[in-house]
C-alpha cells in the first residue's frame, strides 16, 4: 500500500461522515466509457460533437440521430458494480458513509448496494414521455430500436439531464447540504469540468478533502489528498 492510500485509509477509519461525490471515472472499472479520457466518447468521431446530440434541443429536434447514438454509445450492456462502488455500499451499511452524489446516470451505485444516492444527472434506468410525461419502464429503451413512442405519439426520453437542461433542484439541495456537513468528502472520477455539478465542491468546509482521479483536475490544488490512480484499484485496498 503506498503511502497516500494509508492516509486515505487513515481518514476513512477516522470518521463516520463521508460523503463521496463521484463522476463517470467511477465506472470505467466497470467496462462504461466516460466523456473526456483518451478512450472516452468525447475522443470517438460523430456526424455531431456528443455535447451536441446530448443536448435538449437537438433532441427534439432530431430523435433519430439522438436514439442512433444512444442505442450504440449508451446501453450499459450488463455492466457490473465495481470495487469502488462496492466499498461506497459497504461504507453505508457499517455507518460510515452518508450519501454517495453521483453525476452517474448507470444505476451502478444501487446496484452496488447503496441506498442514499443522489442522481444529479439521472438514470438510464427510468424513461418518460417527452410530450405527455408518462413514465415508462427504461427497457422500452434500452431492449428496442430506434425512437421508442409513447401511446399519445410523443417520443419516449431517459430520465438523464440533457445539456441545456436545469438540474433536479431538491437534488442539487441535499447535495449541497450534504457537502457542507461532511467531515471527509472523497471526489473521484470526475474531471470536474461540467457545471453547476462541478461547482458542489465549494461548499466544503472540512480540512480532508480527498481526489481520486486518473488525470489532474483543476481541483487537485484545493485537495488535502490526491492520488493520481484508478479508483478501483484504490478503494479495493481500503
Ligand atoms: P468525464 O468528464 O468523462 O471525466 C471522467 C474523469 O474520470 C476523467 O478526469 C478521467 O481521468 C477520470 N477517470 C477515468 N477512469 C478513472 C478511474 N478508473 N479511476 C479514477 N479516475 C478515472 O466525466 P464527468 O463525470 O466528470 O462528467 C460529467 C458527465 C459525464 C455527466 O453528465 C455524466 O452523466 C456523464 N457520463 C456518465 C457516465 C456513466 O453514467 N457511467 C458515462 C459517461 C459519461
Amino acid at each position: 500500500m503506498t503511502e497516500a492510500v494509508q492516509r486515505l485509509k487513515e481518514m476513512v477509519d477516522s470518521t463516520d461522515n463521508i460523503v463521496f461525490f463521484g463522476g463517470a471515472g467511477v465506472s470505467t472499472e466497470s467496462g462504461i466509457p466516460d466523456f473526456r479520457s483518451v478512450d472516452g466518447l468525447y475522443n470517438q468521431k460523430y456526424r455531431y460533437p456528443p455535447e451536441t446530440i446530448l443536448s435538449a434541443s437537438f433532441f427534439e429536434r432530431n430523435p433519430e440521430e439522438y436514439y442512433r447514438f444512444h442505442h450504440d454509445k449508451l446501453r450499459l450492456r450488463g455492466a457490473k458494480p465495481n470495487a469502488a462502488h462496492l466499498k461506497l455500499a459497504q461504507w453505508e451499511r457499517e455507518g460510515k458513509l452518508k450519501a454517495v452524489i453521483t453525476q452517474n446516470i448507470d444505476g451502478l451505485h444501487q446496484a452496488a448496494g447503496s441506498k442514499n444516492v443522489i442522481e444529479l444527472h439521472g438514470s438510464l434506468l427510468r424513461a418518460y414521455c417527452a410530450r405527455c410525461r408518462k413514465p415508462w419502464n427504461a427497457e422500452i429503451i434500452n431492449e428496442g430500436e430506434g425512437v421508442p413512442r409513447c401511446d399519445c405519439g410523443g417520443v419516449i426520453r431517459p430520465d438523464i439531464v440533457l445539456y441545456e437542461e436545469a438540474l433536479d433542484q431538491e437534488a442539487m439541495e441535499a447535495a449541497v447540504r450534504y457537502i457542507r456537513n461532511a467531515d471527509v468528502l472523497i471526489i473521484g472520477g470526475t474531471s470536474l469540468v461540467v457545471y453547476p455539478a462541478a461547482g458542489l465542491i465549494r461548499y466544503y468546509r472540512g480540512n480532508r478533502l480527498v481526489l481520486v482521479n486518473k488525470g489532474e483536475t483543476g481541483a487537485d490544488s484545493y485537495a488535502d489528498l490526491v492520488l493520481h490512480e484508478k479508483i478501483g484499484e484504490v478503494f479495493s485496498q481500503l
